[in-house]
């Protein structure tokens, strides 16, 4: 096990643990569960603590990884941020991954620890790629081997010295093509982008935040759990989102953040109103696009305009629309203190303004680079220093910027990205499969949809047949919902098959 520098100047420590603690208030309350149990932020870091004793007895130290995939509970939260703590790099996987993807991530994390439901844990036991890794249970509740250790366990209450570089986290991202690609994401990108968030939403004492999002991404690790702990806020903490326990909740809070598909949802629940979020200080959206009638819909039923926001997990937040200023809807508002934004074409030079263009971002909120693909990692990065994010936007005379495409093949459907080519890649190797293309089709609760359209050349093969054949290999929110059959995709002249056309095609499927 390597060695942990304790603390001795906690003044030059850009740990992001060593940040949050020296603003936490003495007494508040960090953490309100679904059933009202309270948390304070002395009593989270004291299971921070244990946690990081647990950790360290199983031979964790700085530097090295620990995989989770576990559901959200204060015990999770407590998880990464021990994880932080003894300087060691978290990487949460998505709860919905099947074992067989999981594999991959575990090969090529190489952590030193896993932890994971029990269910996950047992279904993980014995196979190839967990050779090594210990495995460490932790349930819905909070309960399970990593907390009875922890429990066990004299408090390590050290902070581990980290620079501004080191690793916090490696967070999946897939890409247009070849395997996932790890993220680096180093304290001082999070302690960056935290600050330059905080500040921008006019974060103040008080502030109560409905935390409803996933804790393996950037929007609910990074962003909401983030900005609330540097706040010292209380944060009601839900296990996920809810539209009607979310209703019955919001009266208690002042802040919620969430992905498009909460507001729609929010706007379906016949009890939501404006009578019922008219002390709300904030709503703010992001990691999909908010579509301009939501965000007017959002208004006229509650007088909130919501702040839209725009980010991705190599940069963090990148954009945001402004507190006190306009908040566009359809806009992602404006680059965030610190961040430089461009609107490139192909070769990196900056467009006219006015002109649509690649999105590119420099600044300490841009990840390291790719875990272990320094290739992969130059080839997304300009000789300048620009991160190219695959994103097409367009920037007004004032800077003010709105994404108008993808210049990626890659469909978000609420709030998850879905990369094309992976589904293609599953479904292409089922017999009968000449070649397939899968989109993104208009889906009134998750934004887009997953469609596949699948050349079989008359090889009988049902749509069940077909999603059947991809669960176990697929999480849930990849799996098509529809699936079409073609005897040929359409080609250009130059045999590339045309999504566009496919898209105009299939664009009603999900509408009444
Ligand atoms: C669940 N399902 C989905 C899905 N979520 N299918 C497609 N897309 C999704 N996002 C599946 C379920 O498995 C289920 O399948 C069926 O769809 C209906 O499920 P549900 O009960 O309606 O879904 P629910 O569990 O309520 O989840 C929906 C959701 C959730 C929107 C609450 O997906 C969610 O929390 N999304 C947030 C994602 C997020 O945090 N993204 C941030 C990424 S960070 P079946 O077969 O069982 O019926 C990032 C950077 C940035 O992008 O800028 O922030
Ligand atoms: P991820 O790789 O999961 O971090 O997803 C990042 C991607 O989400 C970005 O590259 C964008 O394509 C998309 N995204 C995030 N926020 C917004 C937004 N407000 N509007 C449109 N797209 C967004």
């Amino acid at each position: 096990m390597k060695s942990c520098t304790p603390i001795f100047d906690m003044q030059n420590n850009q740990n992001l643990y060593a940040v949050l603690v020296s603003r936490w208030p003495d007494a508040g309350v960090a953490l309100i569960d679904e059933s009202g149990v309270a948390i304070t932020y002395a009593a989270l870091d004291e299971m921070a603590a244990r946690t990081a004793a647990a950790l360290r007895g199983l031979g964790v130290g700085p530097g090295d990884r620990i995989t989770a995939q576990i559901e959200k509970s204060a015990q999770g939260a407590a998880l990464y941020l021990a994880s932080l703590r003894i300087g060691a790099v978290f990487n949460p996987l998505n709860t919905a991954y099947t074992p067989a993807e999981l594999d991959y991530f575990v090969g090529d994390a190489e952590p030193a620890v896993c932890v994971a439901t029990p269910d996950r844990a047992e279904a993980l036991r014995g196979r190839d790629a967990m050779r090594g890794v210990a495995i460490e249970t932790l349930d819905a509740k909070g309960h399970g081997s990593l907390a009875e250790k922890a429990a066990a366990a004299a408090p390590w209450r050290d902070i581990a010295v980290s620079s501004a570089d080191d690793l916090a986290a490696i967070l999946y991202t897939s890409g247009t093509t070849g395997r996932s690609k790890g993220a680096m994401i180093t304290h001082g990108n999070l302690v960056s982008n935290t600050e330059a968030l905080h500040a921008a939403w006019r974060f103040e004492a008080g502030d109560v935040l409905l935390h409803a999002l996933p804790i393996y991404h950037v929007h609910g690790l990074f962003v909401a759990l983030g900005t609330a702990l540097y706040n010292g806020s209380s944060i009601l903490w839900l296990p996920k989102f809810d539209a009607a326990q979310a209703v019955s909740l919001l009266p208690r809070a002042t802040v919620m953040m969430g992905v498009p598909t909460f507001y729609t949802r929010l706007l379906d629940h016949p009890d939501f109103n404006a009578a019922l979020v008219k002390h709300m200080r904030l709503f703010v959206s992001g990691s999909a696009p908010l579509l301009a009638e939501t965000h007017r819909a959002f208004e006229a039923r509650t007088g909130h305009r919501i702040i839209e926001r725009y980010g991705m997990t190599e940069t963090g937040m990148i954009t945001t629309n402004p507190y006190d200023g306009e908040r566009v809807p359809g806009s992602v508002g404006y680059p965030l203190p610190g961040v430089s934004v461009r609107i490139a074409g192909d070769d990196g030079a900056e467009q006219p303004t006015g002109e649509p263009g690649v999105i590119e971002v420099r600044g300490p909120n841009v990840f390291k680079g790719y875990w272990r693909m320094p290739e992969k990692t130059r080839a997304e990065f300009r000789d300048d220093g620009y991160f190219i994010t695959g994103d097409i936007g367009v920037a007004a005379e004032d800077g003010r910027i709105r994404i108008v495409g993808r210049a990626k093949d890659l469909i978000i459907s609420g709030g998850f990205n879905v990369y094309p080519k992976e589904i293609e890649d599953e479904i292409d190797a089922l017999p009968g499969v000449v070649e397939s293309a899968v989109i993104g089709a208009p889906h009134p609760d998750f934004g887009e949809g997953v469609v596949a359209v699948v050349a079989t050349k008359g090889a009988a093969l049902s749509e069940g047949e077909v999603i059947g054949a991809l669960k176990d290999r697929l999480a849930k929110f990849k799996l098509p919902k529809r699936v079409f059959f073609v005897d040929d995709l359409p080609r250009n002249a130059m045999g590339k098959v045309q999504k566009a056309e496919l898209r105009q095609i299939y664009q009603n499927v999900f509408r009444a």
